[in-house]
């Protein structure tokens, strides 16, 4: 391990047995090496110090398809007090949580009486749109910036990490819910059965589960390898969702594809079955080109590997050649690209992002030093490596003038090409 790392035994947990159905059968396809904490940011006079890292195995579960990393690190390791994640930061986001609210206020009349929970509700980002609709919501998110700025415009949140023994609090002193919502959170959970198990407990029996997670199809497709790091346990296919969720009583009864995070999908999950096409459908699918097997995902690794080389075969020419590099994005994907790709500040100069929280921090591993984005049109670089390629278009429409000037984007995956 390189002496910049340092991997304590007693912070991670290298599992055996599948996170959802226990077996002992798990069949690992992509190591990602040792690699640092993808959101765990450096302060800049801590950059000579050894960061935390652990193993990035990525397998499959042949019994129950869901895939998943082999590696635990604890949660308040991972998500310390200076989580710097904010939704509030991409109007991408916001929009979208705004629609999937009004999408459900249309579908389930709700009223004082109601109560709308949202599992990692971070800023408030989505239960203000309940809030200015005159519903009840409570929030419940570990991060102490997040749950912070969520109260101060008035969406209420418990300040907890979201487990069984909570669940059963929640119902008991603020009821069950009539929607509940969860985005981005199931697949950073550790105890994943707890978790879904939580979810029926705090649901009234006529009550939906709205979940929203990054889709497994597109990640394998798109090589999208950087949505890989230790904050994310698992990587959902309808197949593997589908048992999971029925482990507990609760029936996947819905399904929409969304563009977001590089393709996501978003579950309609109820205490009663009543399937739609949408699922059946779905899971017809995977089943055809055999998602919901290990043979799948034989040669990901290659491919993913292809995609090392072709970026370091450009940036070392870009370089070469005297062309000056930044990058976008201070994402957690950001720092799976990076440090697989080895890619550093021998290469990259600085990386913007519109997170002033990130601002002054330098990226885990590659520790590049995080900036604002004007400061693309201050110095104007050659070459900008879009990190945070999941929103491309908007942050290309953002960097117009940059572009005007004669600047250029590389977009790295599926594979790397300048814009
Ligand atoms: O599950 C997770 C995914 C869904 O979001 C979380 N664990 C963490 C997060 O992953 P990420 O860090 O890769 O997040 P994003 O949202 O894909 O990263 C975007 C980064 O780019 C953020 O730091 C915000 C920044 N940004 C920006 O600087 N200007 C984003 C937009 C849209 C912009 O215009």
């Amino acid at each position: 391990m390189a002496d910049t790392m340092m991997r304590p035994e007693a912070l991670s947990k290298t599992e055996t047995a599948c996170r959802s159905c226990g077996s002992k059968a798990l069949t690992p396809f992509l190591d990602l090496g040792i690699t640092p904490l993808a959101d765990r940011l450096v302060r800049q006079n801590d950059k000579d110090t050894p960061e935390l890292s652990f193993p990035l195995v990525v397998a499959v579960c042949p019994d129950c398809s869901l895939v998943q990393i082999t590696e635990t690190v604890k949660p308040e390791i991972l998500f310390a007090d200076a989580y710097p994640y904010y939704s509030s930061f991409s109007p991408a986001l916001m929009a979208h949580s705004r629609d999937n609210v009004l999408a459900r206020l249309e579908e389930k009349p709700l009223g004082g009486d109601s109560l709308v929970i949202e599992l990692a509700s971070n800023d408030g980002y989505l239960l203000r749109n309940y809030v200015e609709a005159g519903v009840p919501v409570l929030g419940i998110d570990p991060a102490d910036g997040p749950a912070a700025a969520a109260e101060k415009i008035g969406v209420r949140t418990l300040n907890d990490f979201f487990t069984l023994d909570l669940a059963r609090k929640v119902r008991e002193e603020h009821g069950p819910a009539d929607i509940v919502h969860g985005n981005n959170v199931l697949a950073h959970v550790a105890d994943t059965n707890g978790f879904v198990e939580g979810i029926r407990t705090i649901l009234k029996p006529d009550g939906v589960a709205v979940i929203e997670m990054p889709y497994l199809r597109p990640l394998i497709e798109h090589v999208e390898f950087d949505t890989i790091y230790h904050e994310h346990l698992c990587y959902f296919s309808l197949t593997a969702l589908d048992h999971l969720f029925r482990r507990h009583g609760l029936y996947l009864n819905r399904v929409e594809q969304l563009a977001i995070h590089g393709g996501s999908l978003r579950v309609f999950v109820q205490p009663f079955e009543a399937v739609e096409d949408s699922v059946k459908t779905m899971l017809a699918d995977e089943k055809a080109i055999g998602l919901d097997s290990p043979a799948y995902f034989e040669g990901f690794s290659k491919r993913v590997e292809k995609l090392r080389t072709d970026l370091n075969l450009m940036i070392t020419d870009l370089h070469s050649k005297g062309y000056s590099i930044a990058a976008y994005g201070a994402a957690a994907k950001g720092a799976t690209m990076l440090n697989f790709c080895g890619l550093d500040t021998s290469q990259i100069d600085f990386v913007v992002d519109r997170n002033v929280n990130k601002q002054g921090w330098l990226m885990p591993g590659a520790h590049l030093p995080i900036r604002e984005p004007e400061a693309l049109i201050n110095e104007q670089p050659d070459y900008v490596l879009m990190l945070a390629w999941n929103f491309a278009d908007e942050i290309l429409a953002q960097q117009a003038e940059y572009r005007a000037a004669g600047g250029k984007f590389i977009i790295p995956v599926p594979s790397p090409r300048i814009v």
